[in-house]
């Protein structure tokens, strides 16, 4: 098995609107100009380094911005330059909700279970419905017909509808979903991290909301035919969601046994460590638990560091390496962590440190910008090509990027005509280099056969 990264490539209309309450780099950036060109150049550079390290790494592409379909579902109507401008006149929040990038961060996109772990033997998905932000619930049903074209081989994989749009089944999907695993037992251990239950919830209330719930979360267990001996249902710390930590995959990552994580990610930290080992024991998993105790870094430095919101890698030598942040670098306490792991007992060997400026503003770092598909070699051959990245292909979309995307962008030019057509232009020509046909609504002259659910 190995471990395809599917990276989102930014879109055309990257921005900071500051759109995501508890998301604390999305607050304090508002209003600021941004780079779309950057942002997009800035992923592309750091699939190019995965695939030098070794990691099999595809691309997921954007989804259409500003979204016209959900536009005219509101009522808006006219030419699509009407429309935009309208919406920018009369609702300029409402607007910019249908206008962010926010598909670029593909560990909200789904949550995956490999094969190996399911008991129908194939590579399961469920699209999340990501219900608690009004402009990251657009994503789902989009997300859904992409993973369809991307992973169609019924024979080997199933997606499946999103959960309810109800927010008692609020999905955040892979950045509240985790994997342990060893060398000897292709299952997995799957821990699935929820922040709150939809139905009896008692006590803690968050400041900050709590996006994923706990019905969410046992509702995949059910749909992808996981073994209860296979499975663990871990609460996130209300304090670390006060503290920023607007999904798991900001204060915790895995990679095969290795979980490396903040003292104070989850609810009854010691109870979840003796679950956890005692299940991974059981599949021949030995886990090794990398933490930050809160002394050495508070979460407030985690999660300005996105630290945790590092890749860990499998390398050719079977050792491991971290794909982190410059910020992580540029904190002491972090950075001081990093060392401790780098010179512990444990197989992370290496630390890369990467320029992911355009999108740390908005609270996404390395991880949020990939989805893991553990997969056979089987299961890659099944799988649409074209997405697939070479260094070849990158060259490409490099190309694409620098001639389509603007390098500065503030609010007002979302409702601008000449950057509607730009932005369109710019999608109908990544069709041809991905192979996608006519996915987006504009290609399709007006016809929205998809707009009812999306
Ligand atoms: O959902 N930011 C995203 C960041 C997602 C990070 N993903 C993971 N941790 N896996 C979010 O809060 C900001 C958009 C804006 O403010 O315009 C935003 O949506």
């Amino acid at each position: 098995m190995a471990e395809l990264n599917i990276d989102g490539l930014v879109g055309p209309t990257h921005n900071y609107a500051g759109l995501s309450f508890g998301n604390l780099a999305s607050k304090d950036n508002h209003g600021q100009a941004s780079n779309p060109k950057a942002a997009a150049l800035q992923g592309l550079d750091k699939m190019r380094r995965l695939i030098d390290l070794g990691v099999p790494q595809a691309v997921m592409p954007p989804h259409e911005r500003p979204f016209l379909p959900r536009l005219r579902r509101l009522g808006f109507n006219g030419t699509d330059r009407a429309i935009i401008q309208s919406a920018m006149r009369d609702h300029p929040s409402l607007y910019a909700n249908h206008c962010s990038a926010s598909s670029m961060w593909t560990a909200n996109a789904a949550t995956v279970s490999p094969s190996a772990d399911c008991q129908d033997g194939k590579l399961h998905f469920t699209p999340a419905n990501l219900s608690a932000m009004p402009h990251r619930s657009l994503e789902g049903a989009t997300t859904a017909r992409l993973l369809k074209l991307m992973f169609n081989d019924k024979k080997y994989f199933h997606v499946h509808d999103l959960l309810p749009a109800h927010p008692n089944f609020g999905d955040e999907g892979a950045a509240n979903h985790n994997r342990l695993s060893s060398n000897t037992n292709k299952k997995g251990l799957e821990i699935f991290v929820y922040g709150r239950r939809g139905f009896n919830a008692q006590g803690e209330q968050t400041h900050f909301p709590a996006r994923q719930t706990f019905e969410a979360s046992q509702s995949i267990i059910r749909r992808h035919q996981l073994r209860d001996e296979q499975t663990v249902l871990a609460k996130q710390n209300p304090i670390a969601i006060d503290a920023g930590a607007f999904h798991n995959d900001v204060v915790c990552v895995t990679n095969g046994n290795v979980i490396m994580h903040h003292q104070d990610a989850f609810s009854n930290h010691e109870a979840l460590v003796k679950e956890i080992t005692e299940k991974a024991q059981k599949l021949d998993i030995r886990p090794i638990f990398l933490t930050a105790s809160r002394d050495e870094m508070s979460l407030s430095h985690a999660v300005k560091s996105y630290v945790f919101n590092s890749q860990i890698i499998m390398l050719s030598n079977g050792d491991m390496a971290l794909i982190l942040p410059k910020e992580a670098q540029e904190n002491k306490a972090s950075y001081n962590f990093i060392q401790r792991c780098l010179d512990g007992d444990n197989p992370i060997t290496d630390a890369y440190f990467l320029d992911l400026k355009q999108s740390m503003s908005n609270g996404g770092g390395p991880a949020c910008l990939r989805l893991r598909v553990q997969m056979t070699d089987q299961e890659i051959e099944a799988m649409h090509q074209a997405v697939i990245m070479t260094h070849e292909k990158i060259d490409r979309l490099e190309t694409w990027v620098n001639q389509h995307y603007r390098d500065r962008l503030v609010f007002t030019d979302l409702a601008d005509p000449k950057f509607l057509d730009e932005t369109q232009t710019a999608l109908d020509d990544l069709t041809k280099i991905l192979e996608m046909g006519s996915f987006y609504h504009f290609q399709n002259d007006g016809v929205t056969q998809w707009s009812t659910h999306e």
